[in-house]
C-alpha cells in the first residue's frame, strides 16, 4: 500500500500540567513539521470557539457554575462535535497535533473525585491517539514557572492530583518527556517521536479507538 492518497495522517497528543508547556511546544512542532513538508495542524481541546467551547470557557473563567458531570460531559461532548472532522482530516494525510485530549478530560474530572470509570466511558469510540506526548513536571516546578492564568483548576493542590490520575492513565501510546528540559531540547525529543509516528501511520497503521 504505497499510493500517497493512501496514506493517513497521524493523531498526535500532548497532555500535561498547566505551565508544562504544551501548548508552546504544541505550535513549535506543528510548524516546525510543516517547515519539513508534512501536513499538519495544530489543534486544542477544550475547542472554545464552538458553542460548547463557549459554555466551557464560561465554566473555566468561572463566569458559570455547573454540575461537576455536567461540565465533564460538556468537555467529551467537544471532542464529538469534532470526531468527523479529526477522522477526514487524518484520512486525507493531515497529522494532527493537539493541545489536550480525553486524558485531561478523565484526569480533571477524576481529580474532583468522580469515579475513574465513570468519567471514561463518554471518551469510548473517539480515536485513539497513535502517540500521546506527555510532559513530565514535578507540579511544585510547573508552579514556580508563574503566571497561573487564575482559570479554574490552575491551583498547585488539585494540579497534584491530576498528576496522579495522568500517571493512571499512561498505555502503551505514550511518551513520557521530562519537561524541565530546555524548550528546545524538549522540541527536539518531541519532534524526533513524532516523525517516526507519522512515518508508521503512513506505512499502514491503522487508526484505533479509545479506551485500547
Ligand atoms: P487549557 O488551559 O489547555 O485551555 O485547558 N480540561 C480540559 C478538562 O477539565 N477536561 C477536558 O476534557 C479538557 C480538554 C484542563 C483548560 C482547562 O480545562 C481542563 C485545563
Ligand atoms: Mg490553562
Amino acid at each position: 500500500n504505497v499510493s500517497c492518497d493512501s496514506k493517513r495522517g497521524a493523531l498526535i497528543v500532548l497532555e500535561g500540567l498547566d505551565r508544562s508547556g504544551k501548548s508552546s511546544q504544541c505550535l513549535k512542532l506543528a510548524s516546525s513539521l510543516a517547515s519539513q513538508g508534512f501536513s499538519v495542524e495544530a489543534w486544542r481541546f477544550p475547542d472554545r470557539t464552538t458553542a460548547m467551547g463557549k459554555m466551557i470557557s464560561a465554566y473555566l473563567s468561572s463566569k458559570e457554575d455547573m454540575d461537576d458531570r455536567t461540565i465533564h460531559l460538556l468537555f467529551s461532548a467537544n471532542r464529538w462535535e469534532k470526531r468527523s472532522l479529526m477522522e477526514a482530516k487524518m484520512k486525507a494525510g493531515t497529522s494532527l497535533i493537539v493541545d489536550r485530549y480525553s486524558y485531561s478530560g478523565v484526569a480533571f474530572s477524576a481529580a474532583k473525585g468522580l469515579d475513574l470509570s465513570w468519567c471514561k466511558a463518554p471518551e469510548v469510540g473517539l480515536p485513539a491517539p497513535d502517540l500521546v506526548l506527555y510532559l513530565d513536571i514535578a507540579p511544585e516546578k510547573a508552579a514556580e514557572r508563574g503566571g497561573y492564568g487564575g482559570e479554574r483548576y490552575e491551583q498547585l493542590d488539585f494540579q497534584r492530583k491530576v498528576a496522579e490520575l495522568y500517571t493512571a492513565l499512561s498505555d502503551s501510546a505514550w511518551q513520557i518527556v521530562d519537561a524541565s528540559l530546555s524548550i528546545d531540547s524538549v522540541h527536539k525529543i518531541l519532534k524526533e517521536l513524532s516523525i517516526q509516528c507519522i512515518s508508521d501511520c503512513h506505512r499502514g497503521k491503522e487508526l484505533s479507538f479509545l479506551w485500547p
